[in-house]
């Protein structure tokens, strides 16, 4: 396999502002859901490291930027956080609003490209106090919000992104219980897939309309993230593990790329759902707002596939149909710090799958990375971490990247998450995904790690095999 980065393959750094920012009382910032979280119950981090502290990008911003420009990255994407920019009138907050006018100014100033995204799981307490996604009235204030931002940096910023990992909040905090609020209700989680996917088709209709009044750089584009686990069942499978993959796949990947590419959602997953008394409430002119959904390109995150088989149980303890069940393959290599499968070649089949059934919808990959606990183990004598795992990690993955787009695959560049280690949610700092190293025990001091020579001698070569 020939491996070289096209001179146009874009190379850039991923993060989020919840996951960095810190300074979670400062300038006016509201209380957002991971604050809550925090408050009511500490001891559910890693190390009780709540979300106050981020990696202090609120005051680190220029010297991240400027070590992005270093390693030769050419893009960066952060989010704005909805409780920093907005009050609780839905007003713009402009002690918030200045804070990303500077992030904007030195992004340009070191001619790295912004892209921005508007929403990393990050709701406003005071709407989740309102019913969060389950209330349509928090997707017209995420509407609100929306328009208010590409209209306050529509001249600052190209790359616009609604969402992040939609599939998330409906699976972490309503289907698995795993975050707060806890709650494992099928349907509880499908309606708030439903009003994430309203909340997508409104902010993009925003987009569309502060472009037609100038509000927006005329070659402004507007995206969706998503993480688009490609799913597997078993080499031999009933005709019951393909059905499991069919709605896996449907309900997790198709219901985002039919959105994006086609305004509308999967037909046979919506009576499936019908079916099992999980569809969720469709109202009259809802199809119209659907068929707005339509976006420029698409993130890809990627960091495991989804390996499926038929349920062992039918139904579930509310008693609503079971549609899979997890499979481990016996031949999976895993990062162990993580729980998550290792499968480069998951990269090449998303990018094929594109390839084939939406051919017209460019991407990126928009995140990948490996995080790995207790780093400290792998300092060499100068105290500089050797984590020959991560190059190793990326390296694969951008060799399967460059297969797919020598077989057709329309993937126009890679950032990598985590660049600078940063909070992982309810894991805090427990596995360290960065190729910077940031030391919480020393001001937030940041230091290269060996990958990221490494990464920096890629983009060098960019056009040159990698080595
Ligand atoms: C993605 C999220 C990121 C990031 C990453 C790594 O799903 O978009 O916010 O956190 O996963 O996962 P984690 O931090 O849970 O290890």
């Amino acid at each position: 396999m020939e491996l070289r980065l096209p001179k146009d393959f874009f190379m850039g750094a991923a993060m989020s502002g919840p996951q960095t920012e810190g300074a979670y009382r400062t300038g006016g910032k509201l209380e957002n859901i991971w604050d809550t979280w925090s408050d009511l119950s500490i001891s559910d981090f890693y190390n009780k490291v709540g979300s106050y502290v981020g990696n202090n990008f609120y005051e680190k911003y220029e010297e991240d930027i400027k070590l992005f420009k270093s390693l030769g990255l050419d893009s960066f994407r952060t989010s704005i956080q909805w409780s920093r920019l907005m009050d609780q009138d839905q007003k713009l907050n402009p002690e918030g609003a200045d804070f990303y006018h500077k992030v904007c100014a030195c992004a340009k100033e070191q001619r790295i490209e912004l892209f921005m995204n508007l929403y990393h799981f990050d709701m406003p307490a005071y709407l989740f106090r309102k019913g969060g996604w389950e209330n349509r009235e928090v997707v017209e204030a995420y509407a609100t919000y929306a328009r208010t931002a590409f209209r306050e940096f529509g001249k600052e910023i190209t790359y616009w992104f609604t969402f992040n990992e939609p599939i998330v909040e409906p699976d972490q905090r309503y289907r698995d219980g795993l975050w707060y609020p806890f709650i494992q209700d099928a349907k509880r989680g499908m309606a708030v897939q439903y009003h994430l996917s309203l909340a997508h088709c409104l902010a993009v209709r925003e987009f569309q309309k502060a472009k037609e009044e100038g509000f927006l750089l005329p070659e402004a584009k507007i995206g969706l993230i998503n993480c688009f686990a490609p799913p597997y069942t078993k080499e031999d499978p009933s005709p019951e593990d393909l059905e499991a993959l069919r709605m896996e796949d449907g309900v997790k990947n198709r219901w985002w790329l039919d959105l994006v590419a086609e305004g509308r959602l999967p037909k046979d997953i919506l009576e499936t759902l019908k079916d099992s008394g999980l569809l969720p409430d469709i109202r009259p002119g809802d199809e119209q707002i659907l068929a707005m959904g339509r976006v420029d390109w698409l993130g890809f995150n990627y960091y495991h596939p989804s390996r499926v088989q038929a349920p062992r149980e039918k139904f579930d303890q509310k008693g609503y149909p079971k549609y899979a069940d997890a499979y481990v393959w016996p031949e999976a290599k895993m990062n162990i710090y993580r729980g998550w499968e290792i499968y480069p070649k998951g990269i090449y089949d998303f990018g094929m799958k594109m390839k084939e059934e939406y051919p017209n919808l460019k991407f990126f990959i928009s995140e990948n990375g490996m995080g790995v606990e207790h780093e400290d183990r792998f300092r060499d004598k100068e105290g500089q971490i050797q984590d020959d795992y991560r190059i190793e990690f990326v390296k694969e993955h951008l060799e399967w990247i460059l297969k797919a787009i020598q077989d057709g695959a329309k993937c126009m560049g890679y950032h990598y998450w985590g660049l600078i280690d940063n909070w992982s949610w309810n894991n805090a700092f427990k596995n360290r995904y960065g190729m910077v190293e940031v030391d919480l025990a020393g001001n937030y001091q940041r230091r290269w790690k060996k990958s990221a020579a490494w990464i920096q001698e890629v983009i060098r070569a960019r056009e040159q095999e990698i080595s």
